[in-house]
C-alpha cells in the first residue's frame, strides 16, 4: 500500500488551489445517504413462501452465478458483508415480496409485522429503511396491476399498495428516519393497444385510492417511477414518463414525488438532463441509480460520463440534499456482494467527484460569460488526483482501500456462497 496520508496531502494543496475544502467535501459526501436495494442479492426473487417465484413484470435478471441467498438470514448477511466496503450513509430498500411472515402471505394482506427482521436488523445498524410494492412476480399481475380492466384485480394491487403505505409508515416510526416507498408498476403491451387511455385513466384512479386511503400515514414519501419499454411489453407502457410527471406535479402534495430511474429512457435520453427541468417545478426527486444499456436496470452502476453527470448536474443546482439517492440494478452473472460493493462504491464515488470540483468558480465563469474558461476548467479536471481522495476516505471509514474488499469478498464465496445449493 502506498502512503496514503501523504497522498491525501498533495490532493488536498492541489484542489486548495481551486478553493476546494477536501475535508468539508469529505464530510458532505459522506453525510448523503444511499438507499442501497436489497434485490440484487437474490435475483429480485424474494422471500415469500410460494412456490412459483419467476420474475415476471417485463423485468429480468440475467446470469446464473453461484451463491445466491435463499431466505432472509442469508441475504441480511450478504448485505452486511457488502456493506462493510460501501463507505457512508446508507439506508436498506425493502421489496414488499421480501416478506418474513413464517407463513404464505398474499400481497392485499401484508402487515408491518411481517417486515419485522428487517426492522430489527436496521435499528440494530442504525440504519434507515425504504420499501417498494411489488405489483409484479404474481398471478394475479400478468394482465395488468393498477391499471387492470377487472375491478376486481385492480382492488387487489390497490389494496396493496395501501397495505405498503402502512408498513412504510412502521418503518419511519421504527427507525427514526422517514421511509421512502417507490411506486413502479410494470402494466404495459406488447402491441400498441386501441385504447391507451383506458389503463392509464386507471392507473390515475389506483393511485388516487392508495393515498386517499392512507391519508393518515405520516413519514413516508412516495415515488412514482416511468418507465419506457418492458421486456414483452415493448409497444406501450402506461405508467410512462408523461404519465408519471403529469401524476406527480397534478397531485401537488409534498410527499408524492417523481422517480427518475437511469435505465427508463430512449438510449439518447439522460436523467442528467431532465433534472434541471423537473425541479424549475419540483422540490425533491428520487433516483434510481443504475447503468442503463440498452434497456432498464440489470447493469451495475458504472462510474461513467452520466453517473457523473447526473451528481454534477445535482451538485451544481445545490439539490443533493432534496434528492432521494437509492440504486437499482440486479446482475445476476457475477458474485452478487460485489455486485453491490462495486455499484454502491461507484454512486459514493460519482457524488464525491461532482463535489471535488470548482463548481463555484465555474459558476461565476459563466455567468461572466467567460465560455472559453468554463470549457478549460471542465476539462482540467476530468485528470484532477480524485482516487487519493477516494482512497484516503474509504481507509478513514474502514471500508477498504481500492481492490482490498475483492480478496475479503472472494473468500466470503469461498466459505459461504459456494456451500449455497
Ligand atoms: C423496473 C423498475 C423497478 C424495479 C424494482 C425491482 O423497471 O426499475 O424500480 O427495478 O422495483
Ligand atoms: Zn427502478
Amino acid at each position: 500500500m502506498y502512503d496514503l496520508k501523504k497522498g491525501y496531502e498533495v490532493a488536498k494543496e492541489y484542489y486548495a488551489q481551486y478553493g476546494i475544502d477536501v475535508d468539508a467535501v469529505i464530510k458532505a459526501c459522506d453525510e448523503t445517504p444511499i438507499s442501497m436495494h436489497c434485490w440484487q442479492g437474490d435475483d429480485v426473487g424474494g422471500t415469500e413462501l410460494k412456490e412459483d417465484k419467476a420474475l415476471t413484470g417485463g423485468i429480468q435478471t440475467t446470469g446464473n452465478y453461484p451463491g445466491k441467498a435463499r431466505n432472509g438470514e442469508e441475504l441480511r448477511a450478504d448485505i452486511d458483508m457488502a456493506m462493510k466496503f460501501i463507505p457512508g450513509t446508507l439506508k436498506m430498500n425493502v421489496h414488499a415480496n421480501y416478506i418474513e411472515a413464517g407463513r404464505p402471505v398474499d400481497r392485499n394482506e401484508i402487515e408491518p409485522e411481517h417486515y419485522q427482521k428487517w426492522v430489527d436488523w436496521a435499528v440494530e445498524k442504525g440504519v434507515g429503511l425504504d420499501f417498494n410494492p411489488t405489483y409484479f412476480a404474481h398471478p394475479k399481475s400478468d394482465n395488468g396491476t393498477l391499471s387492470c380492466a377487472d375491478e376486481e384485480t385492480r382492488k387487489f394491487w390497490v389494496e396493496h399498495g395501501i397495505r405498503c403505505r402502512r408498513v412504510g409508515q412502521y418503518f419511519a416510526e421504527k427507525t427514526g428516519k422517514p421511509c421512502v416507498i417507490n411506486h413502479w408498476t410494470p402494466d404495459g403491451d406488447k402491441e400498441v393497444p386501441v385504447d391507451t387511455l383506458g389503463p392509464r385513466q386507471r392507473l390515475k384512479k389506483s393511485y388516487d385510492e392508495i393515498f386517499a386511503a392512507t391519508e393518515d400515514v405520516t413519514g413516508v414519501i412516495d415515488g412514482i417511477e416511468s418507465k419506457v419499454f418492458g421486456i414483452g411489453m415493448e409497444s406501450y407502457t402506461v405508467g410512462s414518463h408523461e404519465f408519471c410527471m403529469g401524476y406527480v406535479m397534478n397531485a401537488k402534495k409534498d410527499h408524492i414525488i417523481m422517480t427518475l430511474d437511469a435505465g427508463h429512457y430512449h438510449p439518447t435520453e439522460t436523467v442528467s438532463n431532465k433534472l434541471s427541468g423537473i425541479y424549475t417545478f419540483a422540490d425533491s426527486v428520487l433516483l434510481h441509480v443504475t447503468r442503463a444499456v440498452r434497456w432498464d436496470s440489470d447493469h451495475v452502476v458504472g462510474l461513467e460520463d452520466e453517473t457523473k453527470a447526473i451528481f454534477e448536474e445535482l451538485v451544481r443546482m445545490n439539490k443533493l440534499q432534496d434528492t432521494y439517492v437509492a440504486t437499482d440494478f440486479f446482475d445476476a452473472s457475477i458474485n452478487r456482494i460485489s455486485a453491490w460493493v462495486i455499484g454502491l462504491r461507484n454512486t459514493r464515488k460519482a457524488i464525491l467527484a461532482a463535489m471535488l470540483q470548482p463548481n463555484d468558480k465555474m459558476k461565476e465563469l459563466e455567468a461572466a460569460g467567460d465560455v472559453t474558461a468554463r470549457l478549460a476548467y471542465k476539462e482540467e479536471f476530468k485528470a484532477a488526483p480524485f482516487s487519493l481522495v477516494w482512497d484516503y476516505y474509504c481507509a478513514q471509514k474502514g471500508a477498504g482501500v481500492g481492490l482490498e474488499w475483492l480478496a475479503e469478498v472472494k473468500k466470503y464465496e469461498e466459505e459461504v456462497l459456494s456451500k449455497r445449493a
